[in-house]
């Protein structure tokens, strides 16, 4: 036993995984993930130079507008009906301003489509209330004869960033559809179907596991040093606290019939500290005076426990906690034998 006292206490604990649960991809009711824009009429004729926007019409409860507050346009098309040539067409995304003013946000690569119905990819970040529109640098796709219908026109082509005034053209509507995903992160990616990790835009694959690893833990005099790593980055703390009981200080033979009063005290590190994936950083644990006073009466083999837990909050809502018992053996010089 007392060959042990004066050697530097050090504490090795085999670096450890720690997986807490996954946190990959939360369920979406599909509904809420996924809405379309436009109309989704089929184009029956085509016009010249046009800019025409999918417009909401009076008395309809279907809105062609954008839903979500963060959107992303995954797909996008134009139904072309029987009879009518291939066109070269291209999405626009406008944005209201005043009247009838709009201007051109977004907008997607020009595509040539003929008879029949095709879906196209894409990626365009949108926010609800935006316009769906359709222009062809030849001619542009329209639903013609559309009873009731009334659409915001603009004789032309539009650049990303104008913004021109439209005015009202009764009897069409465009043909232009998109598919609008959600994307609750912002990321820019549609959660249903671009994005595997909504809840985190740093990621668009899956949300990576956190996988926390401590490895040496070194008692020193005034704190506890643990080395501690993430494969991500995060913000690492340690937290705990070391118990031990007072006995009562009566001289006679009650002492040992009680128990005493049990002493807690906290430990914890001042600031937590950012890892990096693939680094390891030393936290220390201060070790407070009431501790350090218990340690210095006690023998080395009347050590006093800490309970620590490694905290890692990730940057994907995610914490992972690492609990670690370590041995605080006392200071006090043992009395050599007379
Ligand atoms: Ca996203």
């Amino acid at each position: 036993m007392l060959k042990r006292f004066g050697l530097p206490i050090v504490a090795v604990l085999t670096a450890l995984l720690f997986s807490g649960p996954s946190s990959s991809a939360a369920p979406y009711p599909g509904e809420a993930l996924s809405d379309e824009a436009g109309w989704h009429c089929t184009a029956d004729g085509s016009r010249a130079g046009w800019t025409l926007l999918a417009s909401p019409q009076a008395g309809s409860l279907f809105s062609p507008l954008i839903k979500q507050s963060h959107g992303v346009i995954t797909s996008w098309g134009v139904r072309v009906g029987p009879g009518l040539s291939p066109l070269a067409q291209q999405l626009g995304v406008f944005r209201a301003v005043n009247g009838g003013e709009y201007t051109k946000v977004a907008e997607s690569a020009v595509e040539t489509f003929g008879v029949g119905s095709e879906q196209l990819q894409t990626r365009i970040a949108v926010q609800a209330g935006d316009f769906v529109g359709l222009h062809g640098p030849l001619e542009t796709f329209v639903c013609a004869e559309q009873e009731n219908a009334t659409s915001a026109l603009f004789e032309g082509g539009i650049a990303l960033g104008e913004t021109r005034t439209f005015k009202a053209e009764s009897g069409v509507r465009s043909p232009v559809a998109a598919i609008v995903e959600l994307d609750a992160d912002g990321d820019g990616y549609g959660d249903a179907s671009q994005d595997r990790c909504p809840e985190s835009a740093l990621f668009q694959t899956d949300c990576p596991l956190v996988a926390l690893s401590v490895g040496e833990v070194t008692v020193k005099r005034g704190a506890i040093l643990i080395e501690a790593g993430n494969n991500t980055e995060a913000s690492l703390a340690a937290r705990g606290e070391v118990r031990w009981w007072v006995r009562p200080k009566t001289g006679g033979g009650e002492a040992h019939l009680s128990k005493g009063r049990r002493v807690t005290v906290g430990l914890g590190t001042v600031a937590p500290k950012t890892v990096t994936p693939g680094a390891t950083v030393e936290l220390r644990v201060p070790l407070p005076k009431p501790v350090l006073r218990q340690l210095d009466r006690r023998l080395p083999r009347q050590a006093l426990r800490a309970r620590i837990d490694v905290v890692g909050t990730n940057l994907v809502p995610y914490v992972g906690t690492h609990e670690l018992k370590i041995k605080l053996p006392g200071r006090a010089r043992p009395q050599q034998p007379r």
